[in-house]
């Protein structure tokens, strides 16, 4: 063999062998130490087997993290919020999932389960502080939520009995003699005439339907109350999209449907496990004696040892409203 072939040979074995070798190397060694990119591995449990592990990782503003989600036992899901849009998806046992995040800003972030892994699902949460790096101390606190301020600044206890804080002084009684439709309410719309508090949105959030009713009827006399509940039904389902109402249908089908039902009847399969009933968003009886800004504000909040979890750490303030405005479809709607 000629020396240059027995040469050309040994170069070609460097390259089959080398490259490999050194892209590998780069890869699991060099990379991770010689770079800002940190990458955390979390395991996903059902709470009663342990919940996440970790279940709350902290990471400098600016840095780049890849957060690697295993599901060890059964299928899980995984969301972070609020604002971030991320969304991995059902991850069955054994399967692994990534995402990499540059966080701008100090502040708190939740990752959070997305799928009925067990009656405890909705406590399978955990937590993303992201810190200061010049300010690793300090913590910031999240801003008041403006509409709760103006609950409370305003009186309402969003904690009272359902149907008592809306001050309906009984003058028409709800009664619902046919179904609901939002439809036959819009196509009266334009032969009643309706009071200006109810005619912003802002005066619809800050009204029960009840309250409206009262408005509208003395604004309409001897116009039926079925045909002023559905002129309701239209007024409180008209300050939101179609492609808006999906997207929070979504969020409700993953966070809310398996205590509050698929449909709004308080049926789900976890309705069972709470301290107090969740309530059913179908019945208009009740519906219609609440506030949308109330709702909100229970949604964001939660309930008092009521089993209603809170949900203002993971959705931000826009999907609260499209939330509630999902709610309003539901006693309107037939499944
Ligand atoms: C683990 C079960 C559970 C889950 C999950 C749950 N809820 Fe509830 N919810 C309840 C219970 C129980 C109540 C009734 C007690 C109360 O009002 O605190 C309730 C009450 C509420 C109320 C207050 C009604 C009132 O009259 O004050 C709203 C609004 C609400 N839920 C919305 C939601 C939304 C939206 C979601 C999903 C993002 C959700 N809930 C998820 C159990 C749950
Ligand atoms: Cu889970």
């Amino acid at each position: 063999m000629a020396r240059r072939e027995l040469f050309a040979l040994i170069v070609l074995g460097l390259i089959v062998i080398g490259v490999p070798v050194a892209v590998i190397g780069y890869q699991y060694g060099v990379r991770p130490s010689a770079s800002s990119t940190r990458l955390v591995d979390i395991d996903l449990r059902a709470p009663q087997n342990g919940g996440f592990a970790p279940e709350a990782i902290t990471v400098p503003a600016g840095e780049t993290v890849t957060l690697r989600f295993a599901a060890m036992d059964v299928t899980h899901g995984v969301a972070i919020g609020p604002g971030l849009g991320v969304d991995l998806g059902p991850i069955d046992p054994g399967e692994v999932k990534a995402v990499t995040l540059t966080f701008d800003h100090p502040g708190t972030y939740t990752f959070y389960c997305t799928t009925w892994c067990s009656d405890d699902h909705w406590r399978m949460r955990g937590t993303i502080q992201v810190i200061d790096p010049a300010n690793p101390a300090f913590v910031p606190t999240s801003a008041p939520d403006p509409v709760i301020a103006a609950l409370i600044a305003e009186g309402v206890d969003i904690d009272a009995a359902h149907g008592s804080t809306d001050g309906h002084d009984a003058e028409h009684s709800l009664t619902f003699t046919r179904p609901l439709s939002a439809e036959h309410g819009a196509a009266l719309l334009p032969g009643m005439s309706v009071p200006a508090e109810l005619n912003v949105p802002a005066g619809r959030r800050t009204h029960t339907p009840a309250q409206a009713l009262d408005l509208l009827a003395e604004a309409n006399s001897g116009a039926a109350q079925a045909d002023l509940l559905d002129v309701i039904a239209h007024l409180w389902t008209a300050d939101t999209s179609p492609e808006t109402v999906a997207a929070a249908q979504d969020l409700y089908n993953q966070n809310c449907a398996a205590c509050h039902g698929q449909y709004g009847g308080g049926d789900g399969p976890a309705a069972g496990t709470t301290a107090e009933q969740p309530v059913a968003f179908a019945d208009p009886a009740y519906l219609f004696e609440m506030r949308s800004d109330v709702l909100y504000a229970k949604i964001r909040r939660g309930g008092m040892g009521t089993g209603m979890p809170n949900f203002g750490t993971l959705f931000t303030p826009e999907e609260t409203w499209a939330l509630v405005d999902y709610l309003w479809t539901l006693p309107t709607s037939t499944p």
